[in-house]
């Protein structure tokens, strides 16, 4: 079986990690088809994207296995792998739901907050990870997760090494809802999505990307560069005419 399955439902994406049985550890393999499955999501059918484990777990973060013995140029292992999954999950133009349906831990944990939304099995938990053996937060851990939780927090959370609840994650903001079925409320969320206007849903996403390190000026300049193009789309015309023609409005995505 591959390491990552993809499954199309109308215009939803699914990519599942599957390595059940090492609860979906990162392995040059898990690497490789993940990108394929992410390359897949770029594709203009797919308006929603919902990334999830096989079996008990989401993922635990890098396959330790791969560091027995000399762990080898760690950083250059980080740039080769894991920045481009994180860069290709922020730079796709469409949401990207993490259904967290078991453990996630260390880079497991930074690829659910690197999403869009995070929904969590009531069963989950939320393993650091990272210090417990020695290691920083990486794959963008320290930064998704101090835009999450704020600094005080996620210093508090990463540093202790002491796994969180699924009622814990929530009650700080590390997930958004907590559910018996993480997978089937992930794909209704997308599948919502999927009805939405997904060019204006995904330049939303770059705007408030952007909104992080960016000053107002600059914040407004790219509001209006980016608002000429969503006036641009067939759904905004789809929008304004179905508000004034007093019906649902039904949107191509396009
Ligand atoms: O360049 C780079 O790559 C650096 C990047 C580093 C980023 C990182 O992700 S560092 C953090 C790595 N992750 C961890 O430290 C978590 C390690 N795992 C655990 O602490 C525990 O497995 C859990 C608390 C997450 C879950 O515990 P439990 O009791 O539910 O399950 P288990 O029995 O420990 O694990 C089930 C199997 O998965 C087991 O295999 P086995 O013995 O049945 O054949 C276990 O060895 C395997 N497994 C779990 N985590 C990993 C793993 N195998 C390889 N790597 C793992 N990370």
């Amino acid at each position: 079986m591959p390491d990552v399955l993809t499954a199309r439902d109308a215009g939803v994406l699914t990519v599942t990690l599957n390595r059940p049985e090492k609860l979906n550890a990162l392995t040059a393999g898990v690497h490789a088809g993940l990108h394929e499955a992410l390359g897949e999501a770029a594709d203009g059918e797919i308006r929603a994207v919902v990334l999830t484990g096989a079996g008990r777990g989401f993922c635990v973060g890098q396959d330790l296995t791969e560091f027995q013995g000399a762990a080898g140029d760690v950083g250059a292992h980080l740039r080769a792998t894991y920045h481009p999954t994180i860069h290709a999950i922020r730079g796709l133009d469409k949401p990207v739901i993490a259904a967290v349906n078991g453990v996630c831990a260390g880079a497991g944990l930074s690829l659910a907050a690197a999403c869009d939304l995070r929904i969590a099995a009531d069963s989950a938990s939320f393993v650091p990870g990272f210090v417990s053996i020695g290691l920083i937060p990486d794959s963008g851990g320290s930064w998704f997760i101090v835009q999450l939780l704020g600094q005080a927090r996620a210093f508090e959370f990463m540093s202790a090494g002491k796994p969180a609840t699924a009622a814990e994650a929530h009650a700080m903001g590390l997930v958004d809802e907590v559910v018996e079925d993480a997978a089937a409320r992930a794909g209704e969320r997308a599948a919502a999505y999927a009805a939405l206007p997904t060019r204006a849903v995904g330049l939303t996403k770059h705007l408030f990307e952007h909104a992080v390190t960016a000053t107002l000026d600059e914040q407004l300049e790219l509001e209006a560069h980016l608002q000429s193009q969503a006036a641009q789309t067939d759904d905004f015309r789809e929008g304004v005419t179905a508000f004034l023609e007093k019906r649902p409005a039904k949107f191509s995505g396009r």
